[in-house]
């Protein structure tokens, strides 16, 4: 297996590197110069064509398709994004600059969850720690950038049907004039439970006696139902200035999480953005923004539908009530400074973070006694940052810059990890240092080093989830320092117009990277430890004779747990894929390999276990026909039964099972746009 993967990477790079000739004038082509020309060697994309021909439910899972990137897999929907084995609060997931966090303690709905497909325009994605525009980049930034409305009338519809029931509608309409314009959307998503290759539901993944199985009743009930409705308005005052305002309302129903021990009742979000933009100010000042913005996550989640809620007072044995909000505002300005451009800003957010955590059994004498799971927890983060581009010649680009943050973290609540009023404080800085060569037309090389810090989150210092021995009880740490990440980096780019090609390494030092243990048998927490990463991509779109194109990717990351010489846990393994592709513009077939290599790179003291490699094959069609695009395929064409590394849940709410990739999964999608 390995060595076939190996021959399939070496073959795909070895038709990457060979020079073009042939091939129509077409959007394909098009999507090869903007990749190869205008995205800098640190940053990748995923385009709004790559998300509407997968099959992917949310941008979780959309987002593998982008080297580097991977997802945790924890049920039909709500995949977290994973970028070089850093996860969670190590990144930042933004929308048009909005901080918007789940309010799940199990992650339940990661960031990425909280938005629809067709909002989007574009996905931005910065390895590395080198956006200083947002606190606690440390690994890096996916930046969801959502659609703005264009001139005139304009319309949008997508139907899209596929395996087990699976049905996701949108519709956007639009107009706008020179002086001002809207937009509204609205998107609908269900799904029944997918099965697996081995033809069981994903559901159906516990042993006949385990207390987390489903209930016969609701083993096949349906998987998720998610209403997103969305509007936004534009006004331009001047030529010179434009302001947005956004408001984005999302209901996710009865999502199942096969994953995890609890199912989600509901997920409720808001989100409101304003934003005020003035460009070509004068001929010192570029261009500068205002944006405030709100918003709030309620979610429910218990065990109502898992056998451990049978026959308890209640319908459920636990339930827990979360909600989160923040409430943010940015304030960046150009100038034109000496010989290069000075970007610099402000920023503050406060987040608050409630949960409630109720059980049947914790308390013999008081049955779901309330507990504060985590006790209603405020982070208030103010920021500066600066950065500067200097053109040292046409060839050469050096930029730098420094960020400094304030964290205060606070806790309004007591348990057992905090007291009411305690907070702890953090100072932090960050920067980096970038140079951009062009060695020869076309040929790009990146060295970059950085410093991205983050602060432990209001879970890892305060959560409290309290059990009698021999239960397990799950406490988080208030003595947590903050996560520091020294990054070093090595890119290369090559493209023509036909071709290109891209490659990185990178080497990270993590201090006091924030870590899973078990400091006695009864007891599970987080601590510091020092951790390494290193890997690197590969990736390459290239047009070949008769309107051929080739992609092909290649990720590879290791981690390594200094402190106790052991791999680090969760570490995606040797991934990739090759894809050959027909496209004259009005129709295209596509055949794409995927694979995986074994991960044995695992963190036994976690119960971690080893993953097996895999390879899938996917075929997808289009048919474009005047305003109407159809788009067909089947995912995992041979119906094997695998297992992503990322989808076996370890502490600390670990249910001990991996979920299951789909099998066999066929979609249709209908776009129509006017
Ligand atoms: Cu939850």
């Amino acid at each position: 297996m390995r060595l076939f993967m190996t021959r399939f990477a070496v073959a795909a790079l070895t038709l990457g590197t060979l020079t073009t000739f042939a091939g129509a004038e077409s959007l394909q082509l098009e999507e090869i110069v903007v990749r190869g020309e205008q995205e800098p060697p640190r940053e990748e994309s995923l385009s709004i064509r790559e998300v509407r021909e997968s099959p992917a439910r949310d941008v979780g899972e959309a987002l593998k398709n982008v080297e580097g990137l991977t997802y945790v897999r924890k049920g039909a929907i709500a995949n977290d994004v994973v970028l070089r084995g850093l996860q969670r609060d190590n990144l930042n997931v933004l929308v048009d600059g909005v901080r918007l966090h789940g309010a799940c303690p199990n992650r339940m709905d990661p960031p990425a969850f909280h938005f629809d497909f067709a909002e989007i325009e574009r996905v931005r994605v910065v390895k590395g720690p080198y956006d200083l525009e947002n606190p606690g980049s440390l690994g890096g930034l996916v930046e969801v950038i959502t659609r703005r409305p264009g001139q005139g009338p304009g319309a949008d519809l997508s139907l899209t049907y596929g395996s087990f029931d699976r049905f996701d509608a949108s519709a956007v309409g639009s107009y706008g004039t020179d002086r001002a314009d809207g937009l509204l959307g609205y998107a609908h998503k269900v799904s029944d439970v997918p099965e697996s290759g081995d033809g069981k539901l994903i559901t159906d993944i516990y042993p006949a006696t385990s207390p987390n199985r489903y209930r016969p009743d609701a083993i096949d009930s349906r998987a998720y139902e998610i209403n997103t409705g969305w509007g936004k308005f534009g006004f331009n005052p001047t030529e010179k200035f434009r302001t947005e305002l956004s408001y984005s309302y999302q209901d996710a129903d009865h999502v199942l999480y096969p994953y995890l021990k609890m199912d989600a009742d509901y997920d409720r979000t808001h989100r409101l953005n304003w934003t005020l933009r003035g460009e070509n100010l004068s001929e010192r000042v570029g261009a500068a923004t205002l944006q405030v913005y709100w918003d709030r996550v309620d979610h429910v989640m218990d065990d109502r539908l898992r056998q451990s809620s049978v026959g308890k007072p209640r319908d459920y044995s636990m339930l827990t009530d979360a909600n989160t909000w923040v409430v943010g505002a940015k304030a960046t300005a150009s100038l034109a400074a000496g010989p290069g451009t000075l970007k610099a800003g402000i920023d503050h957010y406060t987040r608050s973070w409630d949960a409630d955590n109720r059980r049947a059994m914790f308390t013999m004498a008081q049955p779901y006694t309330r507990l504060n799971m985590i006790p209603e927890v405020s982070t208030e983060n103010f920021g500066v940052f600066g950065e500067y581009e200097w053109p040292l010649n046409d060839r050469l680009v050096l930029r730098g810059g420094v960020r400094g943050d304030l964290t205060r973290i606070e806790a309004d609540q007591q348990n057992n990890a905090t007291l009411i009023d305690d907070s702890t404080d953090f100072t932090e800085a960050s920067g980096n240092l970038q140079l951009t060569w062009t060695a020869a037309e076309g040929l790009e090389l990146f060295v970059g080093a950085g410093r991205g810090v983050r602060p432990p989150d209001a879970q890892e210092l305060y959560l409290d989830v309290p059990a009698m021995p021999p239960n397990v009880t799950w406490r988080g740490n208030p003595d947590l320092e903050a996560s520091v990440n020294h990054q070093a980096d090595l890119g290369l780019k090559y493209s023509t117009d036909r071709f290109y090609l891209t490659g990185s390494l990178f080497y990270g030092r993590v201090d006091d990277f924030i870590h899973f243990h078990n400091p006695t048998p009864f007891l599970k927490s987080y601590e510091n430890i020092d951790a390494s990463f290193w890997g690197g991509e590969v990736g390459s779109q290239a047009s070949l004779p008769y309107n051929l194109f080739l992609k092909a990717g290649l990720s590879y990351v290791e981690g390594r747990n200094e402190d106790d010489e052991r791999p680090l846990s969760e570490i995606p393994p040797l991934e990739g894929s090759v894809g050959l592709r027909y496209d004259v513009d009005t129709w295209f077939f596509e055949v794409t390999e995927n694979f995986a290599a074994r991960q044995d790179r695992v963190d036994s003291s976690l119960n971690e276990e080893e993953t097996p490699g895999w390879m899938t094959t996917d075929l997808r069609a289009g048919l474009k026909y005047g305003v109407v695009s159809l788009y067909a395929g089947v995912e995992n064409l041979l119906d094997k039964q695998y297992f992503s590394h990322l989808s076996y849940l370890r502490d600390p709410f670990a249910s001990g099972e991996k979920v299951p990739e789909n099998g066999r999964t066929f979609y249709a999608t209908v776009v129509c746009t006017f």
